[in-house]
């Protein structure tokens, strides 16, 4: 028998460490855009497990993969080959455009992968000095969790009392080409890593061109470009990876190779397995990843047959369902809706976003519990939302929507501010 609600929470608050403040909700089942608490209340999910669901919860062909390998084989280690990861590293290489795959686990493994990718082909490639190579990075990133990745957050809350700290990153401010240029001039620099949209800081979309422009600063400098796609990637912002640019294609942007800005690693994770599994990949071309040679880098995990599986399930479904056209298509309609409700209420400041991950930015200081307590009344009208830095709200539900869910969504959002701007 399933537990109450109150009894879940009470159960977490006594034994579960206290690192998280989650909304007052809790979930017992999914089904696509759905989520169900233990006491029935239905609610759409607007959060989508920060982007890892965007083929919605428990998708049939994934969890028939996920059943299928679970029952046939789940684990052998790298020490042996398993027929499944060549299949899967052909999937990944052959959708994405690039000539090798490394499949990991989680999201911030596979950043630690690509910098240390980065670092070694900074040493045996570009000849950068022992010990000396630098990854520039942007200020306001995410990139997960690690002793280094946090090393180079600008979050206090992520990073201090947490040191010492990796040294070796550069940071300089996001969508700022000139800052980087001046970075990228010193020769100790291997890579420059970043977000083609930074979620965790509030949907910040960069100038159309920025990533476009520092491709062409990194190639100038022989500085490798580093992509963080483990939240905008997988079509949740309209196009398969953010880094397509304008593109609206499922596959390598053949209709448009213009706009296609290849990265020269690229970093996948969160909707790669479809929220199933935990599934991360860095993939590049053989000039970059030969440096890595048997016993330089692993994972007990990753690579595994289970995982292998639901991810090439996962991606089936983004192109078998052209969630990346869709993404494009509803959001344009959710951020037309958002600026028609700014005109009637003043409780929104702004809306931004590409394709399905979009943020709302509240009028109100971020120190102010606006959106925390709009986020309680969504939920309360069937939608879960997640503020993010106080005042901004993060919409961004699986991509499997309709264009008539998005809608009845629309009117809940609709009803609960302008109730809650009375
Ligand atoms: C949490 C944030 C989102 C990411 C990018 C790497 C990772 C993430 C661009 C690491 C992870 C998650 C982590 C999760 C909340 C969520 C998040 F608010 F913290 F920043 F999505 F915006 N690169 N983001 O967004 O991937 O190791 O977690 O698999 O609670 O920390 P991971």
């Amino acid at each position: 028998m399933s537990i109450s609600s109150l009894q879940a929470i009470q159960l977490e608050e006594q034994y579960g460490a206290h690192n998280y403040h989650p909304l007052p909700v809790v979930l017992s089942r999914g089904k696509g855009v759905y989520l169900w608490d233990p006491e029935g209340n239905r609610y759409f999910d607007f959060l989508s497990a920060y982007s890892a669901v965007n083929q919605g919860h428990c998708h049939p062909h994934i969890i028939e993969a996920l059943k299928t390998q679970g029952e046939t084989l789940t684990l052998t280690s790298r020490a042996f080959y398993n027929d499944v990861l060549g299949e899967f590293e052909e999937k990944l290489c052959r959708m994405f455009g690039f000539e090798r795959a490394l499949p990991m686990n989680t999201g911030a493994e596979g950043v630690e992968t690509a910098i240390k990718l980065a670092r070694k082909w900074g040493y045996e490639i570009k000849g950068i000095p022992e010990n000396q190579a630098k990854i520039v990075v942007c200020s306001a990133n995410f990139h997960g969790r690690t002793t280094t990745i946090i090393s180079f957050s600008d979050s206090p809350e992520a990073r201090d009392q947490f040191g010492p700290h990796t040294p070796g990153f550069i940071k300089i401010p996001y969508n700022d080409t000139e800052a980087l240029q001046r970075a990228v001039e010193d020769p100790h620099v291997a890579g420059f890593l970043v977000e083609p949209i930074q979620g965790e800081a509030g949907v910040n979309v960069p100038d159309d061109h920025y990533l476009a422009a520092a491709a062409e600063i990194c190639r100038r400098f022989n500085v490798l470009l580093l992509c963080d796609e483990i939240q905008t990637g997988i079509a949740r912002t309209g196009s398969l990876l953010a880094s397509c640019g304008e593109c609206s294609c499922t596959g390598r942007c053949e209709q448009q190779p213009e706009s296609y800005i290849k990265p020269d690693i690229l970093i996948l994770g969160k909707a790669l397995s479809g929220g199933v599994y935990p599934v991360s990949a860095v993939l590049a071309d053989h000039a970059v990843m030969d440096v890595l040679k048997p016993g330089q880098h692993g994972s007990t995990f990753g690579g595994n047959p289970l995982g292998g599986r639901v991810a090439i399930a996962a991606l089936e479904v983004v192109e078998r369902e052209k969630l990346a056209q869709n993404a494009r298509r509803l959001g344009l309609i959710f951020r037309k809706e958002m600026e028609d409700l700014i005109q009637e209420c003043s409780l929104i400041h702004s809306v931004r976003g590409k394709g399905l991950l979009n943020a709302v930015v509240i009028n109100d200081s971020p120190e102010s519990e606006t959106a925390w307590e709009l986020c309680v009344k969504l939920k309360e009208n069937g939608l879960l939302a997640k503020p993010t830095h106080g005042n901004i709200i993060r919409f961004a539900p699986p991509l499997v929507m309709t264009e008539s869910e998005l809608m009845e969504c629309i009117s809940i959002i609709r009803k609960t501010f302008l109730e809650y701007a009375r």
